[in-house]
């Protein structure tokens, strides 16, 4: 690992409540570093010394008086989370636990930053950086998928795939090297053809891999969903219909809806914000222009738009311009009053007879995914971090892949290595002093 410059001090030893804050039945708090075991000798009923690593004692935590009953377990040799000696404490949760916590900083250690101990996690090699993220990221789940595709970061599969795109990329270098070493030699014409041949398969490889960011992207942070149209179209009937609750109001009155109206919804395990918004038209009420213009907004920000449109009456011109712009799906809403028309082309619903709602379910999901769910197996990268360091990558090796013929090696050579660094930054082979704070900052306190 080259690490130019740590931002967190190191070498010390650092204590925090490990646990979520509030009134849990049990807390942990977490020493780590070289005194901790030291630390830990000072304010516990009983020695220490005579604890086997990784086992469980019960006893008191005492300040003058007794703080708490507790259970500890030291962790020695570096068979901990951290890589360091370890001692954590179950205390019990509430403010109890900051009470042993305060007992343990004045016995000498010091408060965690956040993500300071995934940081020397990281530092001691129990993982790369990309595992590391994937410890956030799995704590921070909020559906099936995500949790998975957490899982497989943590367990290195990510790490894996990138270390095999470094192998390979190491192996075409070492080939324009020789040629930089001996130029007179030259590369000859089928050599050129191989070298070729398995630079674009790399590239194409993590192609594939920057692309899967928008699945990604998506399990992680979930889908905005905007209901939009003309007024009294059914937009509130529809989200009420889709989430099976009454969330927003209904009446026969055009302009019922001004605010933007959220709520969550799952959609085949992925979370989704539906969003519904003021019906758009030209109004001189400032209430409900203030909503319209919140509409527009809110319809520009979503990730998928339903266009809703009424079967029971002809469009208006402006609700023509609407369908040739949506970004998603249009639907027709109130099919149980009328058959809707062919154009524009659209899915027939009924809100309040909840007609073709697990269609629309199932289109929904299809334009998500840009056609089928992915399966579970599969490969996202959730980060955008991850995701530019693989298209400065791919931008490099394009550079030596189109100047193979032209460009004199030397520079063929610098862009494979910038390439190759980019990559590093995924692992954490290569990487800053900023990046890391950055990454590891992100993280809450006591992880
Ligand atoms: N027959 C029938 N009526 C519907 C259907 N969906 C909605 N409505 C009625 O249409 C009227 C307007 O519904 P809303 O859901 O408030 O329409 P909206 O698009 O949210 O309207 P604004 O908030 O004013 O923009 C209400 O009287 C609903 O009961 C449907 O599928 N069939
Ligand atoms: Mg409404």
């Amino acid at each position: 690992v080259r690490i130019l410059k740590s931002g967190y001090p190191r070498g010390d030893t650092i204590a925090a409540i490990a646990t979520p804050p509030g009134e849990g039945g049990v807390a942990i708090i977490r020493i780590s570093g070289p005194e901790a075991i030291a630390i830990a000798n000072q304010i516990f009923s009983r020695d220490l010394e005579e604890i086997p690593s990784h086992t469980l004692r019960y006893g008191q935590i005492v300040d003058g008086e007794v703080v708490d009953q507790v259970l500890l377990t030291p962790m020695r040799g570096g068979r901990s989370y951290t890589g360091e000696e370890t001692v954590e404490i179950h205390s019990h949760g509430g403010i109890i636990a900051r009470q042993v916590l305060a007992t343990v900083l004045a016995a000498g250690a010091r408060a965690a930053l956040p993500g300071e101990f995934t940081y020397r996690a990281f530092m001691n090699g129990k993982f790369d950086l990309s595992q590391a993220e994937a410890v956030q990221e799995l704590i921070a789940a909020k559906n099936g998928y995500a949790m998975h595709s957490a899982r497989q970061q943590l367990e290195g599969r990510l790490s894996r795939t990138v270390r095999g795109f470094q192998k390979q990329l190491s192996d075409l270098a070492a080939i324009l090297e020789a040629w930089v070493d001996f130029p007179e030699e030259g590369l000859e014409f089928a050599s050129m053809e191989e070298f070729l041949t398995s630079l674009r398969t790399v590239i194409g490889g993590m192609e594939r891999l920057r692309d899967s960011f928008h699945e990604g992207r998506m399990i992680q942070e979930g889908v905005s969903l905007c209901l939009v149209g003309a007024p009294n179209v059914g937009k509130s009937s529809l989200m009420n219909a889709l989430l099976e609750k009454d969330r927003a109001i209904v009446t026969d009155v055009a302009g019922t809806t001004r605010d933007l109206v959220e709520a969550p919804m799952q959609l085949g395990g992925l979370h989704i914000r539906l969003v519904d918004t003021a019906g758009i038209r030209e109004s001189v009420e400032p209430i409900e222009r203030e909503g319209i213009r919140r509409s527009r907004e809110a319809m520009e920000e979503a990730d998928l738009q339903i266009l809703v449109l009424d079967a029971s009456r002809p469009l208006t011109p402006e609700e023509l311009q609407l369908a040739e712009r949506v970004r998603g799906l249009i639907v027709w809403n109130k099919c149980d009053l009328a058959q809707p028309p062919t154009a524009p082309h659209g899915l027939a619903v009924s809100a309040t007879a909840r007609n073709g709602l697990d269609q629309l379910r199932e289109q929904l999901q299809e334009r998500i995914w840009r056609g089928g769910a992915p399966s579970q197996e599969e490969l996202f990268i959730t980060s955008a971090r991850h995701q530019e360091a693989l298209a400065g990558a791919i931008a490099s090796l394009k550079q030596v892949a189109e100047g193979l013929q032209s460009v004199s090696p030397e520079f063929l050579c610098a862009d494979l290595r910038a390439a190759l660094d980019q990559l590093g930054q995924i692992v954490g082979t290569h990487v800053t002093e900023d990046i890391l704070t950055s990454i590891f900052n992100n993280f809450c306190i006591g992880k």
